[in-house]
C-alpha cells in the first residue's frame, strides 16, 4: 500500500504565477521514404540536410524518425535466424562510420538531436533504439522502445509483416535526462499510444517528450482504422501532451517506402494539447516551434499537479495487472 502524503488544499489555492522563461528552438526532421538499398552515407545526407535547415531556423534540438538510417525492414519475413540475414540494417556503433558526419555537423552547428536506429549489442543483443544527442556532440541519452507491435512469426496472411516483436527485444522502460536547459523524455512510435507512457516520463519530471514513429497506415487486424490514423496519432500526442503538462514532438518517417504506404503528418505539440506546427508533406521537412518550457508549468503545478492530486493508492491495477478483469457476475 503506498502511503499517500495528507491533501495539500491547506497549500493556497491563488492564480498560478508564471516562471521564469526557458526557450527552447525545437524542430522536427520528418522523412520521406528510405528504401531497402539506399545507402546508410546518403540518408545520413539527407539527415544533415534537415539539420542545416532546422539551424537556420534557430533550432537547438531536432528530433528525428525511428528507424531513422534504414527501411523499416519490419516489414519482411527474412527465413532462418534474424541474426543472419538482417544484421545490414543493425547499427553495431554509435557513431560509427557511417554517422559520424552527422554528429561532427551537429557539433560544429551547435545543435543536438535524437535519432532512432536499429541497436545491436557486442553481446547480440537487438534493439529498437533512440539516442538523445546534446549540442557538444555527447550522448545524454539512450532508450530502447518498450511497447513492440505487431507478431513474432510469418503471418503469410498480411499484405506486409511487422516484426517488431521477432527482430527486437522489448526496452526494460521508460527515462529522462537533465539536457537542452530542461528534462527530455523519450519513446517509440507505438509507446505514444500508451498513456502509461507519457505518465511514467512526466512521473520523471519530463517537458518535452521525443517520438519517432513508422506507422503504416493500413493496419491489417482491422482495416477499419486505416481512415482515422491520422487522427489516432494526434490523439494520443495530443492527450499525452496535456494530461501530463509537456510538449510532445511526434517525427515520421512517412510516405510510400518499399510499396507501404505510411503516415507522415509529424507535429510539434504543447502542454495545452494544441498542434504548434505540423508537416505538410510526406517528404523530408523540417518544422520548427520556439517553445517555453517554462509553459509547463500552467498544467503541472494547477490542473496537473500529480503531488496535489493524483490517487496512485487507487491506480494499483495499473501495474498488478496486464490484462482486464472484468467483474464476476
Ligand atoms: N508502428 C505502429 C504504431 O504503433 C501500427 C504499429 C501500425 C499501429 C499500423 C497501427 C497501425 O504506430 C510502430 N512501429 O510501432
Amino acid at each position: 500500500m503506498t502511503s499517500v502524503p495528507l491533501d495539500h488544499d491547506a497549500a493556497a489555492a491563488t492564480a498560478h504565477q508564471d516562471r521564469p522563461p526557458r526557450h527552447l528552438t525545437v524542430a522536427a526532421g520528418q522523412l520521406g521514404p528510405i528504401s531497402a538499398t539506399e545507402p546508410r552515407e546518403s540518408v545520413v545526407d539527407r539527415l544533415i540536410h534537415l539539420l542545416e535547415q532546422a539551424h537556420r531556423a534557430g533550432a537547438e534540438l531536432i528530433a528525428f524518425p525511428e528507424l531513422a538510417l534504414t527501411t523499416f525492414f519490419p516489414r519482411w519475413y527474412v527465413e532462418g535466424d534474424p541474426a543472419l540475414n538482417l544484421d545490414s540494417f543493425y547499427e553495431t556503433e554509435m557513431p560509427g562510420p557511417a554517422t559520424r558526419p552527422l554528429f561532427d555537423r551537429a557539433v560544429e552547428l551547435g545543435v543536438g538531436f535524437a535519432l532512432g536506429y536499429a541497436e545491436l549489442t557486442p553481446d547480440g543483443h537487438r534493439y529498437n533504439t533512440q539516442i538523445l544527442v546534446e549540442r557538444d556532440g555527447t550522448i545524454v541519452g539512450h532508450y530502447r522502445k518498450v511497447h513492440l507491435p505487431g507478431h513474432r512469426e510469418h503471418e503469410p496472411w498480411r499484405e506486409f509483416q511487422h516484426l517488431e516483436r521477432r527482430y527486437f527485444e522489448k526496452g526494460d522502460g521508460f527515462a529522462t535526462w537533465n539536457a537542452f536547459g530542461g528534462v527530455i523524455g523519450m519513446a517509440t512510435c507505438n509507446d505514444r499510444r500508451w498513456p502509461e507512457t507519457y505518465r511514467v516520463l512526466a512521473l520523471q519530471g519530463a517537458e518535452l517528450i521525443l517520438i519517432g514513429y513508422n506507422t503504416p497506415k493500413h493496419y491489417a487486424p482491422d482495416p477499419s482504422q486505416n481512415p482515422l490514423q491520422g487522427f489516432h496519432n494526434r490523439l494520443v500526442m495530443q492527450a499525452g501532451a496535456y494530461q501530463n503538462g509537456c510538449y510532445v514532438i511526434g517525427v515520421a518517417k512517412g510516405g510510400v517506402e518499399e510499396g507501404v504506404d505510411s503516415l507522415a503528418e509529424s507535429c510539434i505539440i504543447g502542454p495545452s494539447g494544441m498542434i504548434l506546427a505540423e508537416c505538410r508533406t510526406e517528404a523530408d521537412e523540417v518544422i520548427t516551434v520556439e517553445i517555453d518550457l517554462a509553459v509547463t508549468a500552467k498544467y503541472k503545478e494547477t490542473l496537473f499537479d500529480f503531488e496535489r492530486y493524483r490517487r496512485p493508492e487507487v491506480y494499483g491495477p495499473i501495474t498488478a495487472q496486464r490484462g482486464a478483469i472484468p467483474p464476476k457476475d
